[in-house]
């Protein structure tokens, strides 16, 4: 999309270059010719193609079912902090450990208001609501530590409502899940 509007934006200023310098060379297409594909067949075909790569991008927040379903990681917010419950019953606050490399789902519910969550680097956010699960499906490509906030106001505390997201290699994550789960036996 970034080079596609860069180039559009090159043809646009040369076109309004040229309509300054050699105004006969423009005045030749005729105003017919000009509308008919600058304000019609042109924007047409760039439209339509936005909308199938919304609709291809958008496609892939969707936790669609699939035969390897992802790990599920149910998150609650609340004011004003996250909590995260992960399959082995384990629980973190303000902190949530992903593997990396695969898809996530984040299952969304909120205990109070309406909260949003979302991790800027990993993709587009979701609304947690009251009294409804909402399902969003991340991905950190590499493990490292990336933030996450609350884009939804919902009271005095949602400046500080922010949580770390440490997506870990799928072995340590494996580790560290048992190890908690041995925990608490
Ligand atoms: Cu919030």
């Amino acid at each position: 999309m970034f080079f596609g509007a860069a180039l559009i934006f090159v043809v646009v200023l040369a076109l309004g270059a040229l309509a300054m310098l050699r105004p006969r060379a423009i005045a030749s297409l005729g105003p017919k010719r000009t509308i008919l594909w600058g304000g019609l067949i042109v924007p047409s075909l760039i439209l339509t193609m936005l909308v199938i790569a919304a609709f291809a991008l958008g496609e892939r927040l969707l936790a669609a079912p699939r035969p390897d379903m992802p790990l599920r990681i149910e998150v609650t917010a609340r004011q004003w902090v996250w909590d995260f419950r992960y399959p082995d019953g384990s629980v973190t606050s303000g902190h949530v450990r992903m593997p990396a490399g695969e898809d996530v789902d984040f299952v969304l519910e909120s205990a109070d208001v309406i909260h949003g969550f979302w991790i800027p680097r990993l993709g587009g956010k979701l609304d947690a609501i009251p009294g409804h699960r909402n399902v969003i499906r991340l991905r950190a490509d590499r493990p490292g530590t990336y933030g996450g906030v609350c884009a939804e106001y919902c009271g005095s505390g949602h400046a500080v409502m922010p949580f770390t997201v440490e997506a870990l290699p799928r072995a340590e994550f494996d580790a560290l899940s048992s190890g908690l789960a041995e925990a608490r036996r």
